[in-house]
């Protein structure tokens, strides 16, 4: 007869051994989850050293009740269709599947700890892929880690062979900041919808959440404006080298909201003013002091241009852009640039300033700008984005201001890497990918500390910049970093650890068909 006692005892020993056993074989196999090479890397990744396979037969089940759901359910099954082969289906249940599946599910109790809305929950057993999050964000920056557990061919769009296995374990994951974003200058060099989706796509499968477009500069206006109409048509026809420029209509911009929309990843768009705004200038007369259209510009010169503080056109031009992109941006975000105004008086300047933020406020959005606007008297809500001057970004936060961190000296993406870089520029500094990876946004500059910052962006200005090869090579391998950085806990950081994560990150890379600058930093795997 077996006392009460003694049958916990050997449960007891039971479940230890069995502990010891997994352990002990996570060491051995190749199948060990915490090995593997996501990034960012998870906040926390714990191993139980089997294989899930993905079979010709696996489907994807999601909880019923969600079109969102459905959405994310689809673009993972035609991620992992194409390069499998499988015929992999999108089934609506309410049950946990039967083995072999991958299932998604909402937690009706948000009971993910510490997620807001993006963290997930993934477990794989050799069974099932279980990914489960509070929000349907969190299940598509969860359904990035799917994707990179599988091999790199999964990226592939032509049929490969598996077989195509995933490491068991458990990972629970949420990013450090809310704010994790890309800037492109659309208007130095004008780069086309597909291009900037192909974007779009990079960012989602690094789980950063926000692309910046700097949609208006001296050199070109790239958003049509239908109470305005010049700015696109006369101001969209230059760009830097005198090429034939562009513009997204309308409906273009629209179609882009909604493709990042659809990535969870939201759009600031940015007209900068007072200055770099040579385009508008050179669109409407009415818009310079001297009353005479300036000409279009295609150099690279910077500082030279300004709105003309004084007149109420000034205004009426700002509130009527404002308000129509304002009416296409679900986002809370408007940048307002701010940047670099030499040419506008201290005195013009700040006025300026306060007054196109209430225009923004008056459109509902909050206002973002350069660090420069902090001179001004900042508004609540308003975002200072830090790029340059450390006073300014101190004076933003002794407004109560929040700081988005791009210092150029590390976030730069059209900084070379190295002297030997053709594309690019180094005004800044050379960022190497160690440089760009070892920095702690919540400790680069005293006095701006965590609780201070909204988040981090990279910004790729294009002034050397011409076509999506080049997009790749400057932000390739940096961006991973920077997704890094914004997602993952500093204290969970290490740079020998990170370059062995990015190299295995390479395949990847080819397999999506990029064009990455290969560092010698960094020991790829082929
Ligand atoms: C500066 C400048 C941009 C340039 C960029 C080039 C800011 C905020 N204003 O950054 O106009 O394109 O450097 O690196």
């Amino acid at each position: 007869m077996i006392t009460k006692k003694q049958n916990a005892a050997i449960t007891a020993f039971l479940i230890i051994t069995m502990l010891c056993i997994q352990l002990s074989s996570t060491a051995k196999t190749p199948s060990d989850l915490s090995k593997a090479s996501i990034i960012p890397k998870p906040v926390s990744i714990t191993a139980t050293g089997g294989y899930f396979t993905l079979k010709s037969n696996t489907d994807i089940y999601i909880q019923e009740g969600s079109e969102e759901l459905k959405q994310i359910g689809q673009s993972l099954a035609d991620i992992l269709k194409k390069s499998t082969g499988f015929a992999i289906d999108v089934i609506t249940t309410n049950n946990v599947p039967k083995p072999g599946n991958i299932y998604l599910t909402l937690k009706a109790d948000n009971s993910i700890a510490n997620s807001v809305d993006e963290g997930y929950e993934l477990t794989v057993t050799k069974k099932l892929v279980l990914l489960s999050a509070n929000k349907t964000a969190g299940l598509f920056r969860g359904m990035q880690t799917i994707r990179q557990l599988l091999p790199a061919k999964i990226e592939m769009v032509s049929k490969q062979t598996g077989p195509w296995k995933i490491a068991t374990g458990i990972i629970t994951d949420y990013p450090a900041y809310s704010y994790r974003g890309a800037m492109l200058d659309v208007s130095r060099h004008f780069f086309g919808v597909g291009d900037v989706e192909k974007l779009i796509d990079y960012l989602a499968f690094y789980k950063m959440n926000v692309l910046h477009l700097h949609l208006s500069d001296d050199q070109g206006w790239r958003i049509e404006i239908k109470s305005w109409p010049e700015l696109a048509k006369h101001g969209g026809s230059s760009q830097v080298g005198g090429g034939e420029g562009g513009y997204y209509t309308q409906e273009q911009y629209k179609d882009i909201v909604q493709y990042a929309k659809d990535r969870y990843i939201t759009i600031v768009p940015e007209i900068d003013m007072p200055g770099h705004i040579n385009a508008a200038l050179a669109s409407y007369a009415e818009l310079n002091c001297s009353g005479k259209a300036t000409e279009l510009y295609t150099g690279i010169e910077v500082g030279f241009s300004t709105l003309c503080i004084n007149l109420d056109v000034t205004y009426k031009f700002i509130d009527d852009v404002i308000g129509e992109l304002a009416v296409l941006t679900p986002g809370p975000y408007i940048h307002i640039g701010g940047d670099e105004s030499h040419s506008t008086k201290r005195e013009d300047y700040i006025p300026f300033i306060n007054r196109v933020q209430d225009i923004v406020a008056s459109h509902g959005k909050k206002v973002l700008g350069w660090d420069d606007i902090a001179i001004a008297s900042l508004k609540p809500n308003v975002v200072a984005q830090h790029w340059a001057n450390v006073k300014n970004a101190n004076m933003a936060v002794g407004q109560g201001a929040k700081i988005l961190m791009s210092p150029a000296k590390k976030a730069y993406l059209d900084m070379q890497y190295d002297k030997s870089t053709k594309l690019g520029l180094h005004w800044a500094a050379y960022i190497e990918v160690d440089s760009a990876y070892i920095w702690d946004p919540a400790t680069l500059i005293p006095g701006v500390g965590k609780a201070d910052i909204l988040g981090i962006e990279a910004a790729l200005w294009t002034e050397t910049i011409t076509n999506i090869d080049e997009m790749e090579y400057m932000i390739f391998p940096r961006l991973p970093g920077y997704a890094e950085i914004g997602w993952t806990p500093a204290s969970g950081r290490n740079w020998n650890e990170y370059r062995v994560r990015l190299g295995k990150q390479g395949v990847r890379f080819k397999a999506m068909g990029i064009d990455y600058y290969q560092s010698a930093r960094v020991p790829w795997e082929k």
